[in-house]
């Protein structure tokens, strides 16, 4: 079993219905939830949008691989209305969802980094993951 931390993001439609429904459905097919942070406001970073979004992290055990994980949660995006993404700029969304941390692993493939090679920069993933983290 690995402990895998997920970044959620929707800035797009009824965010925090958006976020629940991701959450049941990555328990559905991830594995068992462990942990969740609130769920917080933030502005668009990184891009300018007049749409605010809602973020979120969460922490799975599962016995899937990174690769297997990765194919999951894509699923799920599309199921919950995203769109073509694109891959110059950022867009809103209804639904994102990254892989921050795999246990201690690191991969380095171009459709999958791990650790998510941005997260420390973002205050919209290290909050919530201090949050989730500092609390055991
Ligand atoms: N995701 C991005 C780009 N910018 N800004 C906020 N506030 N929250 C996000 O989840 C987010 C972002 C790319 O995935
Ligand atoms: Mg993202
Ligand atoms: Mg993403």
């Amino acid at each position: 079993m690995i402990d895998v931390y997920l970044g959620l993001g929707s800035n797009l439609g009824d965010r925090h219905t958006l976020l629940l429904s991701a959450i049941e459905l990555l328990v559905q097919r991830v594995g068992r939830l462990v942990r969740c942070s609130s769920f917080i406001e933030t502005e668009p970073w990184g891009f300018a949008s007049e749409h605010p979004f809602l973020n979120a992290v969460a922490l799975f055990r599962t016995t899937l691989s990174p690769r297997e994980l990765l194919v999951v949660t894509q699923a799920i995006e599309r199921e919950l209305g995203r769109k073509e993404k694109s891959i110059s700029h950022y867009t809103d969304r209804p639904i994102d969802i990254d892989i921050l941390l795999y246990g201690d692993e690191h991969i380095d493939e171009p459709d999958l980094k791990i650790p998510h090679p941005l997260m420390g920069e973002r205050d919209f993933v290290m909050r919530p993951l201090h949050e989730i983290q500092n609390h055991s």
